[in-house]
């Protein structure tokens, strides 16, 4: 499936703005057909945002069902003749949409796009009314999972992942047009051969087994550099402007289907230039070791929630800049595609991660204490779970493939990982994300209940992604006594001799609580010397080849007596305001000071 762009022969139009909008309490929308008339006592929402904290109203926010959005669009009449799609950036977690009175696509998974060809249903020149069924529950064959439980006071939606399961049209919805001949997918393909870059490419199409396929590569002045005809080839570039980190230099494919004169459909793709190995212990960019710098991070905002904003998404790599980080891990889902397209011109490096988050019964929200349940059984996580979750992994793939920022892919993060079940889980998994993708390394993210000799999955892993909380959750406020099993742990792992790369490391701190007395955790001291601790550690084990501190922000989580207003493991508050930690990693991470 390709982004909508407009093209030379392409045409988008974004559904973005004021939606009708209705929560369907009793389950009644679907037996009634709300998608035939206008929705019965509908307000208005704002497509993208998640819809929970708009309405300043706890029923709201904790809804869980389906939840309808309507509106209507008029249909251009230029695009007479032209071949229309619906197509939906995203919707959490799962949806069904309707075009007038017709169901044109149904899709689950929250986080990655899909679309319909509605071309039959609408006419040029008319108006049509869109409906979406939003679904946000979460159950054991959902990623990620949860599980709805009958309480006195009614049913529940319970969940193991310490963010708030923000719901809603999170991202841009576009209808767009193109000639039926139509291109549908591009995968490229970048090496490095000395200073000489090659692309391959492999273009698909539909209804263009007549037409001629031609390509042209530009550089970032749009010069052309290489050109070719065919649906699939490999393209030179002399002296190559490689990709590399703090450097997103890009180049653009142009893709073509021509008859004769006449080019029927036009499509471009970015392109960096740059390669991707692991070597022993080293992750190597373009052949050069690299080393990750950053955090982990949300989408998490005030008022939109999991909605995206383009000032936010620039300031916030201006933050990046400004402390000197170069990569984040896309914890724990799918981002939205302006986030991966932005950070390939910027030449931020992204681990790129799936929702599969939460499958770890050992676990609540981040904080320890089993859950009642079975991870992995006939009952709870099962074959349907692992059918979903290979699906999560393939669209993820299928949607990032040609970003050169990312370079790593993680399936899951800290899921239950020490027992043979998890091992069944989780190999053919690894699998299929080496099937859909053979260029890039493969790993998960392990978790502290799973330490070196316990875990099972790992072997799978190209690299080791640890998440450890020495100083925090364990021996909390005793950095000595951190430092010291953190070191021996990490140096057991070292032995694997894969590169690793720490994941998440982090203290829980409230802004403006001080102490001058050391180890005194939640004040701002406190996240500073948790740390140094890490990364006295880090620096004495080679086989570290990155630290990203959890989180780059405060965000917002379910409530519980271990969260202080969300997640206060930000190094940012969640307006973006520095900590003491930010200027203490800013002198760490930032070379040029
Ligand atoms: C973790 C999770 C992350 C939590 C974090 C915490 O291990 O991966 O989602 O937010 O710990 O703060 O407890």
């Amino acid at each position: 499936m390709l982004r909508p762009k407009d093209t030379s022969t392409r045409e988008r139009k974004s559904l973005n703005g004021m939606w009708q909008f209705a929560l369907d309490q009793a389950g009644a929308g679907r037996s009634g057909q709300w998608f035939m008339r206008p929705l019965p006592d509908a307000r208005e929402m704002a497509v993208p945002a998640s819809f929970n904290d708009i309405a300043a109203d706890a029923a709201v926010r904790d809804y869980f069902g389906d939840i309808w959005y309507q509106t209507s669009v008029w249909i251009p009449r230029g695009w007479q003749g032209r071949r229309i799609v619906l197509h939906f950036e995203s919707a959490t977690h799962r949806a069904t949409v309707w075009v007038n009175d017709v169901e044109v696509v149904s899709h689950e998974g929250g986080y990655t796009p899909f679309e319909a060809d509605i071309t039959e249903h609408v006419t040029a020149g008319e108006q049509v009314r869109i409906t979406a069924v939003v679904n946000n529950t979460l159950s054991f064959q959902s990623i990620p999972p949860g599980v709805i439980e009958d309480t006195p006071a009614g049913k529940r939606q319970i969940y193991w992942h310490d963010f708030f399961n923000y719901a809603g049209i999170h991202r841009t919805v576009w209808l767009y047009a193109t000639d039926p001949a139509h291109i549908t997918d591009v995968t490229v393909v970048t090496d490095l051969d000395g200073a000489t870059g090659v692309v391959n490419y492999t273009i698909e199409a539909e209804g263009a087994d007549d037409l001629q396929t031609r390509v042209t590569l530009r550089d970032a002045d749009g010069q052309e550099v290489a050109t070719k005809t065919g649906t699939t080839g490999t393209l030179h570039i002399p002296n190559v402007n490689k990709w590399a980190p703090g450097d997103g230099y890009l180049y653009e494919l142009e893709l073509q289907l021509v008859q004769g004169d006449t080019v029927l459909d036009s499509y471009t793709q970015s392109v960096g230039v740059r390669t991707v190995k692991v070597d022993g212990i080293k992750f190597l960019i373009n052949g050069e070791p690299f080393s990750f710098k950053g955090f982990g991070r949300h989408e998490d905002l005030p008022v939109i929630g999991k909605g995206h904003n383009d000032a936010y998404l620039l300031h916030d790599f201006e933050l990046l800049r400004w402390i000197g980080a170069n990569s984040f891990r896309t914890s724990h889902y799918p981002y939205c595609e302006d986030v991966l397209d932005y950070a390939d011109r910027q030449g931020v490096v992204l681990i790129d991660e799936t929702a599969a988050v939460g499958l770890n019964m050992g676990l609540g929200g981040g904080i320890f204490g089993g859950q009642g349940y079975k991870t992995f059984s006939p009952e709870t996580a099962n074959d349907v779970t692992q059918q979903v979750h290979a699906k999560a992994i393939r669209e993820l793939i299928t949607r990032d493939k040609n970003h050169p920022s990312v370079v790593l892919w993680s399936i899951a993060n800290e899921p239950e990982s020490e027992t043979p079940e998890a091992e069944d889980y989780f190999r053919p998994l690894f699998d299929v994300a080496r099937e859909a993708d053979p260029t890039r390394p493969v790993g998960f993210v392990n978790v502290m209940l799973a330490p070196h000799g316990k875990c099972r999955v790992s072997k799978f892993g190209d690299v080791l992604m640890l998440n450890r909380y020495y100083g925090w959750y364990v021996n909390t406020g005793d950095l000595e006594a951190a430092e010291l099993a953190w070191e021996e742990e990490l140096t057991a792992w070292a032995g694997e001799g894969k590169p690793i790369i720490i994941t998440e490391y982090g203290a829980d701190t409230y802004p403006g609580l001080h102490s001058v007395v050391a180890g005194n955790p939640w004040s701002e001291e406190y996240q500073v010397e948790y740390l140094d601790m890490n990364h006295r550690v880090f620096d004495r084990i080679e086989a570290v080849v990155g630290e990203h501190v959890w989180n780059f922000a405060d965000f917002t989580t379910t409530s519980g007596i271990m969260r202080v207003g969300g997640n206060k493991k930000g190094v940012f508050t969640r307006d973006r305001q520095p900590k003491t930690a930010a200027h203490a990693l800013r002198r760490r991470w930032r070379d040029d000071l």
